[in-house]
């Protein structure tokens, strides 16, 4: 088995079992396109175990993201079928290593979408958007990693909600973001976090799914968080609501 094959296994088992693991980086230098490779063989293992890809989810997107991790670089991760949680629904916290949430902007794609576009080629592909939250439960110990790790680990992605479909014909640039946990506000922020409008996150996209043959309509892209991520906790009702569009909500349960 190759390194990039092992790596794979290694961290596609911390995430099945939810089971925290050193970061690569440790044991030795991994360069950022080794790391996308191991991120498609670990989702390769998902999808023989029956999973679908759904879409993808953009990373680090804010500052505020970029200043929690340390780093200034966008990257993208797969989003599978089963990784999308019921809004209103309950997420068991012991099938993750240590979740934290945040809050998104959601499109539906409804045509294809690849390589170099324009915002407005990108706007035109979107069938609608929508208030959603990733989960992201870095499978690295203490949540500590170096970009090629955080990768390699699908970009944190474990888990996605999303709101009620609205229209993408109305300004969503610079639209109010509202975090509550049991009713108190924990985060506040704006669409406009997200690379300074939303869209630049979809054109983004485009560019990174270019290599796995581009955005496919039905799919979903998460535009990254546009604030700093939640850790949850057992008991915690977490509600994310986005000016105009509505709100997206998930519990914590055991
Ligand atoms: O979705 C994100 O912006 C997070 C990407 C990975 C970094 C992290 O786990 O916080
Ligand atoms: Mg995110």
């Amino acid at each position: 088995m190759s390194t990039l094959a092992h790596f794979a296994e290694v961290v596609d088992e911390a995430a099945r079992t939810a089971t925290a693991i050193p970061q690569f980086t440790e044991s030795g230098p991994l360069g950022v396109e080794d790391a996308y490779a191991v991120q498609a063989l670990s989702m390769e293992r998902r999808f023989a175990r029956g999973e679908k890809l759904a879409g993808v989810k953009m990373g680090l997107t804010s500052r505020a993201k970029m200043i929690q991790v340390g780093v200034n670089e966008v990257i993208w991760g797969r989003l599978t079928d089963a990784m999308r949680l019921e809004e209103g629904g309950a997420l068991s916290k012991k099938r993750y290593v240590h979740p934290r949430i945040e809050p998104e902007l959601a499109f539906l794609m409804k045509r294809e979408l690849c390589g170099t576009v324009s915002p407005a080629e990108a706007l035109a592909a979107v069938e609608a958007i929508a208030p959603a939250m990733e989960i992201i439960d870095s499978r690295y110990r203490d949540f500590k990693f170096a970009l090629p790790d955080v990768i390699a680990d699908n970009s944190s992605s474990s888990g996605f909600v999303v709101g009620p479909w609205g229209r993408p014909d109305q300004d969503f640039s610079n639209l109010g973001i509202v975090v509550e946990v049991n009713g108190r506000v924990v985060q506040i922020g704006s669409t406009a976090a997200i690379l300074g409008h939303p869209l630049r996150s979809l054109v983004a996209a485009a560019r990174a799914a270019a290599s796995i043959g581009g955005l496919k309509p039905g799919w979903i892209v998460l535009a990254g968080g546009a604030t700093a991520a939640h850790p949850l906790s057992v008991g915690e009702s977490v509600r994310t609501s986005v000016q105009n569009l509505g709100s997206v909500s998930i519990k914590v349960a055991e």
